[in-house]
């Protein structure tokens, strides 16, 4: 079997982690080899950039400096670990990528999309996903199953519900138009009739 680069989308408390492990199980079930990784992160490089991306901060940061750190943490985990993972033929499971950086950077903070898509032609070379779950729900919803955890709000998660309804209208808009790639997953529904229809679209990838 190719190998196969798989990841997962979604505003704050869609419930990516959550199903995450279950795709993991899944697969590994079917006998594949899947090295699950993250954005911004992934390498020693990329959870050092994570940690500057996701503190609060003060001073703020600028929308471009947020933009350019996400595709520096991005260039460096395809390089050391996605690239490499996908030429052994594992497949690779990816919380977030590149559809993240249009949605929160390009629909939340208002870049356009066309610098982001230069950056990611600079960077990428082409890489995209073959598969990603876009886990949607309403903004409120997410907001509350993100304020019933323990811990503090990250410097994503103290802004707006008007930030993320742009987030959730750009991954929207994005899987309407690639269809094929970006699977709308309904996570208003419980967590095992979500589990039944990621079951449905993996078992049609690997048949
Ligand atoms: N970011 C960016 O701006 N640009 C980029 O290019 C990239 C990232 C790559 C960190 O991402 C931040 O980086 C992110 C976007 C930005 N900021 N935000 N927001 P992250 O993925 O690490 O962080 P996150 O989105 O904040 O993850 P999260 O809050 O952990 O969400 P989640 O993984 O989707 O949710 P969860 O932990 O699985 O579930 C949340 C709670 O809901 C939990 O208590 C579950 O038990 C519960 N849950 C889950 N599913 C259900 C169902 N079906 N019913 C009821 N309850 C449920």
């Amino acid at each position: 079997m190719n190998s196969k680069f798989i990841s997962i989308e979604g505003i704050e408390g869609a419930g990516k982690s959550t199903q995450l492990a279950f795709i993991q199980q899944y697969l590994q079930q079917q006998g594949i080899n899947v090295v699950v990784t993250r954005e911004p992160g992934g390498t020693e490089l990329g959870e050092q950039i994570r940690t500057l991306l996701l503190t609060p901060r003060e001073e703020g940061m600028s929308d471009n400096a947020e933009l350019l750190l996400m595709f520096a943490a991005r260039a460096e985990h395809v390089n050391q670990v996605i690239r490499p993972a996908l030429e052994r033929g594992d497949w690779v499971l990816c919380d977030r990528f590149v559809d993240a950086t249009f949605a929160y950077q390009g629909g939340g903070r208002g870049i356009d999309s066309s610098r982001i898509e230069q950056i990611a032609n600079w960077t990428l070379n082409g890489l995209q996903t073959d598969l990603t779950f876009l886990f949607d729900l309403p903004v409120e919803v997410g907001q509350q199953r993100v304020n019933a955890r323990q811990g503090d709000n990250d410097r994503f998660e103290q802004e707006k519900t008007a930030f993320f309804q742009r987030i959730r209208e750009c991954y929207l808009q994005r899987a309407q138009s690639e269809p094929n790639r970006l699977k709308v997953i309904d996570s208003n529904q419980s967590i095992e009739q979500i589990q039944l229809q990621l079951k449905s679209i993996l078992a049609t990838m690997l048949a």
